[in-house]
């Protein structure tokens, strides 16, 4: 009896021991897992809108930080998965953005959609494996002359990508001098209701009057959808307080503004860089969470362009290849974009 009770004693204490061993290698995988950086899309998830702020599958309030792609009929060897990559891992970017080329010259969309069309769904899919987001721009200044061919392109990236949390709809870059009320508003109704045949919540950004600066002119009238935000751009070595002051207008009565494009240069994208506006401007877009992309990942000889000419257009730039405001901003994205880089 006494031989049983102690073989049941030893048992159980081995079992124990083996219990306690695979407890403490559970330990060590998980804390190896925790130590892996996760990609926003893994942290964030699907974003949506709540008032003024974009916010992310677990009610966190976000702001997102990155580069814009320049014109993509003419910088379309930018439009590459591997750029893609690089912009997440070595400048540390949590959305980019495709800015097609709608109308400007023979090149653009409306000439050749499928070549075009071809540049952003690679842009797309790059970011969707790089796990960043992806801002799917109509990149025009005239966009209500081409209302058929946007709600067809529209649907077809929605239908394409619509589960995708990835996607972030840009339905016009920057209108002119025309009415929100009788152009701009009509003209986004009709594109977002052709989105949402297809994708329910993705986050769809609606751009103002005067190249998207007039987002104090929505407040009266906004548009009366879920998960609508709206264009605010600036240059902000022309752009200043006057404009910040626009901005606060729309912030204060409840719009949500994202700041899809802008400049550290003149707004001709070229001329001088004012490093303090700049630094104002950042701090002001922080304040509010005020998500962006940075004009542009180009190789122009202009001030806004963060290449110098001839970077290759898979990535790996050397810093002897990155202009000044390319450094500016890159410095910014990797400051600010610290939790997944
Ligand atoms: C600019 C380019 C410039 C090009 C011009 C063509 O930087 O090289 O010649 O387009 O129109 C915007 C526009 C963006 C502009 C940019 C700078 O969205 O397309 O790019 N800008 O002018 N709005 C304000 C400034």
């Amino acid at each position: 009896m006494k031989k049983i009770l102690l073989a049941i004693v030893l048992v159980m204490f081995l079992g124990l021991i083996s219990c306690k061993k695979s407890n403490s290698s559970d330990v060590v995988k998980k804390e190896e897992d925790e130590s892996k950086t996760l990609s926003v899309i893994e942290t964030y998830g699907q974003l949506s809108v709540r008032g003024n702020k974009i916010i992310d599958k677990n009610n966190n309030v976000i702001q997102l930080r990155g580069m814009s792609l320049f014109w993509s009929q003419w910088m379309g060897q930018y439009y590459t998965k591997e750029a893609v990559q690089w912009l997440k891992k070595d400048w540390g970017v949590t959305v980019v953005r495709a800015a097609m080329g709608v109308d400007e010259g023979e090149e653009s969309y409306i000439y050749r959609p499928e070549i075009e069309k071809e540049k952003v769904f690679r842009v797309m899919d790059g970011a969707i494996e790089a796990g960043v987001y992806v801002i799917v721009d109509w990149h025009s200044h005239h966009a209500e002359d081409y209302l058929e061919e946007s709600k067809s392109f529209f649907a077809e990236v929605a239908k394409k990508y619509g589960d995708e949390p990835n996607i972030i709809y840009e339905i016009y870059n920057e209108p002119l001098d025309v009415s929100w009320d009788i152009v701009l508003k009509p003209y986004h109704e009709a594109v977002i209701e052709e989105i949402r045949k297809y994708d329910s919540n993705n986050i769809i950004v609606c751009g103002t009057r005067l190249w998207s600066q007039r987002v104090d002119e929505v407040i009266s009238n906004p548009i009366q959808e879920d998960n609508i935000a709206y264009t605010l751009h600036y240059y902000s070595s022309t752009h200043k307080q006057e404009l910040r002051d626009i901005a606060t207008l729309a912030i204060n009565a409840d719009v949500a503004l994202f700041v899809t494009e802008f400049g550290v240069s003149e707004a001709s994208g070229n001329g001088v860089i004012d490093i303090s506006e700049a630094n104002i401007w950042w701090d002001f877009l922080d304040e509010n969470k005020i998500s962006w992309c940075n004009w542009s990942i180009a190789d122009k000889e202009e001030a806004s362009a963060a290449l110098y000419p001839g970077a290759a257009g898979t990535g790996n730039w050397s810093n002897e290849e990155i202009t000044i405001s390319g450094k500016m901003v890159r410095e910014e994205l990797k400051e600010k974009n610290q939790d997944f880089n």
